[in-house]
């Protein structure tokens, strides 16, 4: 068992209460780390701690060394990419391969970034006011609070610390109870990299203990959390009643549209992958499979077959296709899904059982499931399960299929599959999510903005316009003639 430690200015802590959190690893299904059961107390600590270093050492920072950092910081990332993929794989059973492979694309968000932090420019402003000059300047906006979940440790994070630091702000992390080893692992490497105390301040614990703290602590500027509909109400709510700014990136029921034009080789992959990649605990997971009615059968056919030769495993070994469910909380979920599907009388034509492979163990395993004859206001079609399991819907029209892509509470992200160019060109205009897939499923960059509409959140992140999320625009007006007081005053 290993024992990791909270991440505080320059100190690395245990909790102030001295208790601790076990880690269990979903294949093993056997605790293997101890994390700090941390303490509002421990969070004042950090966000003390993250404004020390906003008003003092970071601040003498010239942005241009400020990306100078983030640039060793990414290469600290990518020479460390195995032993973070390894930390990620044994919190939460995701592939190694997997985790590898995001592990060596991450620094990408902080280079990007870094390459920033020396353009955030203001402009003159050509002011209707004579002899008046005004100019906007942009200013970072203090603490930030990064709270994210366990599906995704390091790089729900990275997608929101790398426009927070490149921006001149500090920040707490607040990892889930689940996983948090790889993010205190990641914090070490600040102090690698040179990065002054007190700029990345790790906490562990419950949300239910910190996460008030987190959210309405009159030093925190800014809340950017990833989670559930549960804990972003509870986040929003705060941000409000202290006027905090505030980005969520919530849940999912993301529709797979499927043309009867679609190329169906690339199709059922773009849909198997859209679903059972991270054993469907993505945000973005295309848990709605529409498709037309005309290829229904043979799709769905195509789909089982290829779903069937699915290897559920030992995530780190290289042949596994699927791993397990990461919590224990969640393994019950998706399983009383299953149950809510049969009892709508939605047909499981693969799957539907805990994994029983010899090499699932004693792993949290569910099969990759596939529900057909599902009707768009079942609950199994409406509600995010965060699991493997597909639900299929067809269509007749087009104008159907927008219908029940848009039939929903989310709108994180949608995709649809077609050669045919006019349908490219005009339904990404008619899908209500904040991403769209044209035959494809899953591609994210640090380029592409990215969050959600409706109850999928708000606010988003990577690209150009993720930095404005954690600045603040000051507007000044210099009078050029000081013996003219306030010559244009209004109100
Ligand atoms: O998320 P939580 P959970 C979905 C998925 C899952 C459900 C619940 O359907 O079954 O959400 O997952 C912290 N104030 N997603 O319970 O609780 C918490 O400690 C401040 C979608 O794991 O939202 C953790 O660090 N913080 C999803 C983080 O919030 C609070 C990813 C997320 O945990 C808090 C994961 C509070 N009141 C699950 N309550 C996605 N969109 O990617 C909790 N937290």
């Amino acid at each position: 068992m290993q024992d990791f430690k909270m991440k505080i200015g320059a100190n690395w802590c245990a909790a102030s209460s001295g208790a601790w959190i076990e880690s269990e690893n979903p294949y093993t299904n056997k605790a293997w780390a101890r994390i700090p059961r941390g303490t509002a107390e421990d969070a004042r600590a950090a966000i003390e701690a993250a404004h020390a270093a906003f008003i003092g050492p970071w601040r003498k920072i010239s942005p241009a060394d400020r990306g100078r950092l983030l640039h060793k910081l990414a290469a600290l990332m990518a020479e460390n990419a195995e032993r973070l993929a390894e930390l990620e794989v044994n919190d939460t059973g995701k592939l190694k391969a997997e985790m590898l492979g995001n592990m060596r694309y991450l620094p990408r968000w902080y280079e990007y970034y870094a390459g920033l932090t020396d353009k955030i420019e203001g402009h003159v402003t050509p002011i209707d006011k004579p002899g008046m000059l005004h100019y906007t300047q942009y200013e970072p906006l203090g603490v930030v609070s990064c709270i994210v979940p366990w599906n995704s440790p390091l790089l729900l994070t990275t997608m929101k610390l790398a426009a927070a630091l490149a921006a001149g702000n500090t920040a707490v992390i607040k990892p889930s109870e689940f996983a948090s080893t790889s993010l205190i692992a990641f914090a070490g490497l600040f102090d690698e990299a040179g990065f002054p105390p007190g700029v990345v301040n790790v906490v562990t614990g419950f949300g239910s203990e910190l996460g008030e703290t987190l959210t309405t602590h009159p030093l925190v500027k800014r809340i950017a959390f990833t989670g559930g509909e549960h804990g972003g109400r509870a986040v929003a709510t705060n941000a409000a009643k202290t006027f905090k700014r505030v980005s969520l990136e919530l849940g999912g029921k993301s529709p797979n549209i499927v043309f009867a034009d679609a190329n169906q080789t690339a199709a059922v992959k773009g849909v198997v992958s859209g679903i059972f990649a991270a054993t469907g605990q993505t945000c973005m997971a295309g848990s709605r499979l529409i498709i037309h009615s005309s290829i229904h059968d043979a799709f769905v056919a195509k789909l089982v077959d290829f779903v069937r030769t699915a290897k559920l495993g030992d995530p780190a070994d290289p042949q596994t296709n699927m791993g397990p469910v990461a919590t224990r909380p969640q393994l019950e979920r998706v399983m009383n899904y299953i149950d809510i599907a049969k009892q709508e009388g939605a047909k499981c034509v693969t799957g539907g059982k805990r994994g029983e492979d010899a090499e699932c163990g004693e792993g949290w395993f569910v099969e990759p499931t596939i529900f057909t004859g599902v009707r768009n206001d079942m609950r199994i079609a409406r509600e995010e399960v965060f699991g493997p399991i597909l639900t299929v819907i067809p269509f007749d029209t087009d104008d159907e299929a927008v219908e029940i892509a848009n039939d929903t509470p989310y709108g994180l992200a949608a995709a649809f599959w077609t050669t045919s160019i006019e349908r490219a060109v005009k339904m990404p205009r008619r899908l209500n999510a904040g991403t769209v897939w044209v035959n494809a499923y899953r591609v994210v960059s640090y380029l592409a903005p990215f969050g959600g509409v409706k109850e999928s959140g708000i606010g988003r992140e990577n690209g150009l316009e993720a930095i404005k999320e954690y600045l603040e625009t000051k507007s000044v007006f210099v009078n050029g003639n000081p013996d003219v007081a306030n010559p244009f005053v209004m109100g």
